[in-house]
């Protein structure tokens, strides 16, 4: 993909970097992208300077103002735009997705179609911002509860998402009130740059402030400027656990909103009665889809011994298919891993297994030769080990799947998925009802995800998106997880000449 390609789409990514609206500044350090699928330059941005920053920050103060003063649907106007513009621009982002990031072009054009979902579905919410009514326990009052934007809203991004996780957090923030100030990861600027000009385009269409939706670049020092801004209200971040925790920090200090999407340790528990092809299928994309780096991507298959050998055998096989190679070639399944830091993290993991006692099954390798210059092609990997290894309780965003054997009851296997410190995604293959219930009871899974008869990965958009524990515990995304994006106010209206007191309480003069 070329500058050209972008600009046919008017989008010039070309030393950009730091925007509101349609308004670039241009004088930070240069960071170049390179694309991990055959290591050339994409196009350089500008990153984004403190100077440069307060002044998005200040536009954004100013346009909060007009925003939140249109009426949702009316927002929902807007973010209906977007949804038309992403549906045309499909397979152009799509591939540009494909081509920075390294993810099969399907999957690109996933990422884009996630993009037009959550639009489609802000678009219904804007209308369907919901509180409740209440009975007041005192005669002549009303109660109810109503929602109001918060603000100004911080998202921070990771790479591996580079587009679909800002469209999830910009539509539901859009339609509630709320005007954003987006940070992607230094590692995908130029999808970021697209994004920004498309939504750009639109508002100045519509006559609307730019500081509505901002763009700053850079690496964590800007993500430390967001945590600890006041005039941000919420913090919506993505990423490792590492960083979730300092944002969490920094935010928290201040008395800041949170909401955090950090990482998984995702198991799909295969018992005696799961069907094998479905099983198969599933692990095998949940493992090397996106080169094994979602947050949701199968790290660990907990099977039962009685067919142990059988699946083992099954996905052998299976990973012998796998044909890597350039992503956008849709013959390949498994593209590249983002750059040669992650193939270096996926090199010192494979180490760790071997010295920790596990057993490689299928044997990971750093691929070189025509078509594997960019150095950041690896063999997705199959590994039996056991649960409690250091290196299987830690999230190595690279396609390296564990093995790992239960005995007896399906509570067993419960245990093993439960027992590491993430809580994103799980899931269960069985044709057993009993099992899939146990499964989903409160004894079950402690994840923010379970599934049934479906791997782990690829959530649509309409359910709340997020885990527990160290996956930070927030919701993005469908369901009511747009209630993060406002706050709440309760409201008691007193229509009546005389003040009783709730609780009974006398107080006269
Ligand atoms: C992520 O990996 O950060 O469920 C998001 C999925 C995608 C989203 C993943 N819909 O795999």
């Amino acid at each position: 993909m070329t500058t050209e390609e972008l600009k046919s789409i008017n989008i010039d990514v070309e030393n950009l970097g730091t925007s509101t609206g349609n308004t670039w500044f241009a004088k930070g350090d240069i960071i170049k992208s390179y694309s991990p699928t055959n290591g050339k330059l994409i196009a350089s941005v500008k990153s984004t300077t403190r100077n440069e920053y307060d002044q998005v920050l200040a536009e954004a103060a100013k346009a909060k103002l007009l925003w939140r003063d249109i009426p949702s649907p009316k927002r929902g106007e807007i973010v209906r735009q977007l949804g038309d513009k992403l549906r045309e621009l499909k397979p152009t982002l799509g591939k540009l997705v494909s081509y920075e990031m390294g993810k099969s072009y399907q999957e690109g054009m996933g990422e884009v179609q996630e993009m037009i979902d959550i639009c489609d579905f802000a678009v219904g919410l804007s209308r369907q911002l919901y509180g409740n009514t209440i009975h007041s326990e005192r005669p002549g009052h009303r109660m109810y509860d109503q929602y109001h934007p918060l603000g100004v809203i911080g998202i921070i991004t990771a790479f591996n998402f580079p587009v679909a996780v800002w469209a999830w957090n910009a539509a539901l923030a859009l339609v509630c009130g709320n005007v954003i100030v987006w940070k992607p990861s230094e590692k995908t600027p130029i999808c970021a740059v697209a994004c920004q000009q498309i939504i750009a385009d639109i508002l100045k269409k519509n006559n609307l402030p730019e500081g509505i939706s901002s763009l700053v670049t850079g690496d964590a020092e800007v993500g430390k400027w967001i945590a600890e801004d006041e005039r941000i209200t919420l913090v919506s971040a993505t990423g490792s656990t590492r960083m979730g925790k300092e944002v969490a920090k920094t935010v928290a200090g201040r008395l800041g909103k949170s909401l955090l999407e950090l990482g998984g340790n995702n198991a799909i528990i295969v018992t005696p009665s799961a069907d094998l092809k479905m099983t198969v299928i599933g692990a095998v994309f949940g493992a090397v889809g996106t080169a094994g780096q979602r947050c949701t991507s199968t790290r660990r298959l907990i099977i039962h011994e009685s067919i142990y050998d059988k699946v083992k055998n099954a996905l052998v096989d299976a990973y012998k298919q796998i044909k890597i190679g350039d992503p956008l070639d849709t013959n390949h399944h498994m593209g590249p891993l983002i750059d040669t830091d992650a193939v270096h993290m996926y090199l010192t993991a494979l180490e760790e297994i071997k010295k920790q006692g596990g057993e490689i099954l299928v044997p990971g390798e750093v691929l070189t030769g025509a078509g594997y210059e960019s150095g950041c092609y690896v063999t997705p990997v199959i590994a039996e080990v056991e649960n409690h290894y250091d290196i299987v309780q830690h999230e190595t965003f690279a396609p390296i799947l564990y093995l790992i054997k239960y005995t007896g009851e399906v509570d067993n296997a419960i245990q093993l998925q439960n027992a590491v410190r993430q809580g994103l995604s799980s899931a269960i293959m069985t044709s057993n009802l009993r099992e899939s219930e146990i499964f989903l009871s409160q004894n079950g899974s402690d994840c923010g995800i379970a599934n049934v008869n479906i791997g782990t990965s690829g959530a649509e958009i309409g359910g709340a998106f997020g885990g527990e524990k160290e996956t930070g515990g927030g919701r993005e995304s469908g369901s009511d997880a747009w209630k993060a994006y406002m706050r709440r106010q309760t409201n008691t209206i007193n229509y009546t000449t005389s003040l009783p007191l709730a609780q009974g309480i006398k107080f006269d003069l």
